[in-house]
């Protein structure tokens, strides 16, 4: 089994235009896989829309693979498909490519985005869905082939609830009244969504589920905090290979966020009493931890592996206190934009991630290197005056 595991695999990077699904792409094709990224490059119209500024200009798909290719002599094969508006050429993509594993990254994902006006809960509700139902049909035509989805800790909620977050399921006693007494049983966890993309991760959690057990496919959910960090040793190769820093007060998250207000010298915008309690995982480690979801594929007839992916829960203020703390930067408390609970703790379970021998590096330690290196970012990109976000002042 080991033998087939490590051999020279085919991948698709659904969504691999992204801040995950490049460096992702470049991770296995640097590991000699065969690689294809699907994406239409949506994400880039959305900066336009938004009039974002993210912190690094990306080259085009032709020439972010061409880089790689003049520096390593590997290829990675690109197509422009839309996965939710296109199941006839995803479809075909994938008979064509005979893909050994999918990863799904190819969603809208940001919260606040989802919930901007009601056409953006639409769009986010429907893109996604419709998405992922795409994916299920088009791997479901092939023999076998294991999905990764690469989803979020957020479909658990984010009330104060007095046990773990399990990895996917809740162990429950039910008195049945009758007989048979008190009888025991793994269900999904509840969900608990605070917006509209989150509830997209659970419809297709539940369409996971429905295609794991009907139709008997290979499915991992990984469900991830928010992830942190900027570089990978492959994007670290040239500058043409970086990834996309989403900084702006919508796409951006918590602490490439609060470490770019550092780096320009702005305070620290912490939502409302900054109590909210997060999972959270660097990059580098997210895609390690996906590299070993490949190699631990549920058996053919397994209900769907749920495994977080997590390396440390914090509070917003300990967060910002961290950054402060190796960058001098001062924290100031806006009234919060987001419906979400004030104040939460949180336990995650990480019993399936220790199983496979994920041992993530934590923020708190790795502070330091990541405010230097985003201080560098954001030196190169030579845009001190700019601004994209509605809260730094
Ligand atoms: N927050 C601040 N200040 C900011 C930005 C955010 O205090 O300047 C707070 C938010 O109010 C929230 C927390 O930080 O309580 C996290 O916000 P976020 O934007 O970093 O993360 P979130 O919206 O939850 O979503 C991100 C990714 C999403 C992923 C999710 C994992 O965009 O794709 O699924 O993290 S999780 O949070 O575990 O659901």
């Amino acid at each position: 089994m080991r033998r087939a595991l490590d051999a020279v695999r085919k991948v698709v990077v659904l969504g691999g235009d992204g801040y995950i699904g490049w460096p992702l792409a470049l991770d296995q094709s640097a590991k000699g896989h065969e690689v294809l990224i699907i994406d239409n490059c949506c994400r880039r119209r959305t900066d336009e829309e938004l009039s974002a500024n993210p912190l690094r200009q990306l080259g085009s798909p032709t020439d972010r693979t061409n880089r790689w290719q003049s520096l390593t002599g590997k290829t990675i094969e690109w197509a422009d498909i839309d996965v939710a508006d296109d199941p006839v050429g995803l479809r075909a993509a994938l008979l064509e490519f005979r893909p050994d594993v999918v990863f799904h990254l190819a969603e809208q994902r940001s919260a606040p985005y989802s919930m901007l006006t009601e056409n953006h809960r639409l769009e986010t509700i429907s893109r996604n869905t419709r998405g992922t139902h795409n994916v299920l049909l088009a791997v479901r035509a092939l023999a076998k082939c294991h999905l990764i989805h690469v989803g979020s800790l957020g479909v658990y909620g984010y009330s104060t609830k007095p046990w773990e977050m399990p990895d996917g399921y809740l162990t429950v006693h039910i008195d049945t009244g009758g007989t048979a007494g008190t009888v025991s049983a793994e269900i999904m966890h509840p969900f608990e969504p605070v917006s509209i993309y989150h509830l997209s991760k659970c419809l297709d959690a539940q369409l996971f589920e429905y295609y794991a057990r009907t139709e008997r496919m290979q499915i991992t959910d990984i469900h991830q905090g928010v992830v942190w960090g900027s570089e990978t040793p492959e994007t670290r190769r040239h500058p043409g290979l970086a990834t996309r820093i989403d900084v702006d007060d919508v796409y951006g998250t918590v602490v490439n966020r609060l470490l770019h207000q550092a780096a320009r010298g702005e305070p620290l915008t912490v939502y409302g009493t900054g109590e909210q309690t997060r999972g959270f995982v660097g990059l580098v480690d997210v895609i390690h931890g996906l590299e070993l979801s490949v190699r631990n594929p549920p058996p053919v007839g397994h209900r769907t592996r749920i495994r977080n992916q997590v390396a440390e829960t914090l509070s917003i203020n300990e967060l910002a206190h961290s950054v402060a703390a190796v960058s001098g930067a001062r924290i100031t408390h806006i009234d919060n934009p987001r419906s979400e609970p004030v104040q939460n703790t949180l336990a995650v379970s990480h019993h399936a991630s220790d199983a496979l021998g994920f041992e993530p590096s934590r923020l708190t330690e790795r502070i330091s290197e990541e405010f230097t290196a985003m201080a560098e970012a954001v030196r190169d990109k030579h845009q001190e005056g700019v601004s994209n976000d509605r809260y730094a002042r």
